[in-house]
């Protein structure tokens, strides 16, 4: 299988996003799965019109985009996107949108098509912190997620995709005490465990996710 991943350019400020770091750091290929690596620019539709470029170019199995979640804890495997860009801060072009659609007239969410409970399953057997996140948020990382499902809808592609957020690694926390963060190997292994995973279901485990928050 071929699988396209990708991982987002440093933002708000920050000198580095530890989705970027740890997505250089994966092989080049997981169980005979070839691992395409590409950064996509924390912008709002650009982000994903360079997405659909490496799509139209890998035709790959699966698309999963990774990014950060400052102040989360463990891996999340992000369950849902909604069809909303309401920005808390300017993306790395300025933009700052409040309350659109991304797709007008489209559904009002998708599903990641991935196996996420397998997925963090897979990630916990290692003893690396991961969980079913419900929300991926209202920004960049819900947009990506949001259009490359929309995209594999309308244009009948059959490639699977979904969504994880990382916490910060411990370089971007060495000022912020209060942030939680994991060790970028741990981190690296866990994503290669999610990707084992996704590879290997297609079908999703019945595991208890569920929570409050
Ligand atoms: N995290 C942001 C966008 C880029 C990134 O890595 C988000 O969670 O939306």
């Amino acid at each position: 299988m071929v699988v396209l991943v990708t991982a987002f350019d440093a933002f708000g400020g920050e000198a580095l996003n530890a989705s970027w770091e740890a997505l250089k750091q994966l092989p080049e290929e997981i169980q005979g799965n070839i691992i395409v690596k590409r950064q996509l620019p924390t912008v709002f539709h650009r982000s994903f019109s360079e997405l659909k470029a490496h799509i139209e170019e890998h035709k790959p199995d699966i698309v999963l985009s990774l990014g950060q979640a400052a102040g989360r804890r463990g891996i999340s495997i992000e369950r849902v996107a909604i069809n909303v860009d309401d920005a808390r801060i300017p993306d790395n072009d300025g933009q700052q949108p409040i309350d659109e659609t991304i797709v007008d007239n489209g559904p009002s969410a998708y599903f990641s098509t991935l196996p996420i409970k397998a997925m963090s399953a897979e990630i916990n057997t290692l003893g690396i912190e991961a969980s079913i996140s419900n929300t991926a948020g209202t920004f960049v990382c819900n947009h990506i997620m949001f259009s490359l499902l929309h995209y594999a809808c309308v244009q009948e592609l059959d490639y699977r995709g979904g969504f994880i957020h990382i916490p910060c690694i411990k370089e971007q926390v060495v000022d912020k005490p209060q942030l939680p963060y994991m060790d970028l190997t741990d981190v690296v292994k866990g994503l290669e465990a999610a990707i084992r995973a996704a590879c290997t279901a297609t079908i999703d485990i019945k595991a208890v996710g569920g929570r409050l928050d």
